[in-house]
């Protein structure tokens, strides 16, 4: 049984519509990973036979270290509830990714109260929480250190959401050249790596239905995956309306005049409106051809609990608005199975 370099698939050469399909037996690499280095091609929806369930099993036979990485970016939604509880209160080390995508002048300091303070909402116990950054290459001899200090003779399980950067993380670490992309789904199985005395094992990342991305066609995920953000803000004065995209409309009640920060991809337009025009602007934007929407119902929700300011009003999968004084209410259309949530403010 030979496996690719690149996903980890099984590589078979019976069937090219199922993962680990190759033309010749002696190549090391899939036809998918082969396309995805070489053509930047990707099919999000090409399915592991892995699921969510699976792979904490798999995690849960041996007595592993495990690092669960998130992409800072989009916290919230790499978190699980009770995650000791589904990991057997294994030891875990926290790695929030992407660090570069958070503007520089925002301290580690900052950033660390940030993530203590979430990871106590949640509920959730971690050893050590350390950042890295531009792929894994900041930060990446802190995670080698932490992982010598806690390993004691276990192997180590890279875990998280699908499309946090964990082979990337795993490509720093051990300079290998596991497949990467843009988009979530791109480990099909688990890969192992020797290291000097343990091995680290990449695994497929977990799929939430509650995220944004999950709803979005191929094409359109390179303008919806948060990348290099430009923050753009926006002064109200009076009850108003925003719709990104054909994807949401956030819907927000001032007391008096304020401003909200949009951290989104800078790919997707940001259409304003009275409040009162909200309606027509939604379908304005949605009858057009051009822009990206998400399938599925959309729904508005309820009004969300505001917290002390500032806070961040969260899309999982899309970004998050910061918002200061003076927000009265807010509201979200959006794919009504994709979660939103108002959390104290990162930036
Ligand atoms: N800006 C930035 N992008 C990163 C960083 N690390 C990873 N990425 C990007 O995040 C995307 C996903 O990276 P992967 O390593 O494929 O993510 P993964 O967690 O292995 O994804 P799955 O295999 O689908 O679970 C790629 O476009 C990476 O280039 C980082 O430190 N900074
Ligand atoms: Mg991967």
């Amino acid at each position: 049984m030979k496996k690719c370099n690149g996903c980890g698939a099984i590589l078979q050469t019976d069937n090219k519509d199922i993962i680990g399909f190759t033309p010749s037996m002696e190549k090391d690499l899939c036809q998918r990973c082969f396309r995805i280095k070489h053509y930047d091609d990707l099919v999000k929806s090409y399915k592991s036979d892995f699921d969510n369930f699976d792979i904490l099993e798999t995690v849960n036979k041996e007595d592993n270290l495990v690092i669960w990485v998130v992409d800072l970016f989009d916290f919230d939604s790499n978190i699980i509830n009770g995650l000791n509880r589904h990991l057997l209160n294994k030891d875990i080390i926290l790695v929030g990714t992407k660090r570069d995508l958070l503007p520089d002048t925002m301290g580690n300091g900052k950033l660390l109260e940030f993530v203590r303070a979430r990871l106590n909402f949640y509920g959730i116990q971690v050893a050590e929480i350390l950042f890295t950054g531009h792929h894994g290459h900041d930060g990446k001899d802190q995670v080698l250190k932490v992982i010598d200090h806690y390993r004691d003779e276990r192997d180590v399980i890279i875990m998280g959401q699908a499309n946090v950067g964990k082979s990337t993380l795993i490509n720093a670490l051990a300079e290998t050249d596991i497949t990467i992309s843009r988009y979530p789904g791109t480990t099909l199985d688990l890969i192992s790596i020797p290291m000097d005395g343990y091995t680290l094992f990449d695994t497929p990342g977990l799929i939430r239905v509650d995220n944004m991305q999950y709803y979005v066609a191929n094409d359109d995920l390179d303008k919806v995956v948060p990348k290099k953000i430009k923050p753009k803000v926006f002064q109200i004065t009076k009850d108003s309306s925003f719709t990104i995209d054909g994807l949401v409309q956030v819907q927000i009640e001032v007391y008096d005049k304020t401003s909200v920060i949009f951290y989104v991809n800078d790919q997707l337009d940001i259409h304003r409106s009275a409040l009162d025009n909200a309606e027509s602007q939604w379908e304005r934007v949605v009858n057009d051809e051009t822009t990206v929407k998400s399938a599925g119902v959309n729904k508005m929700t309820k009004d969300l609990p505001i917290i002390r300011d500032p806070f961040d009003i969260v899309i999982n999968g899309l970004g998050f608005i910061n918002c200061k004084r003076n927000i009265k209410a807010v509201r979200v259309l959006r794919n009504e199975n994709v979660e939103v949530l108002i959390r104290e403010a990162i930036i």
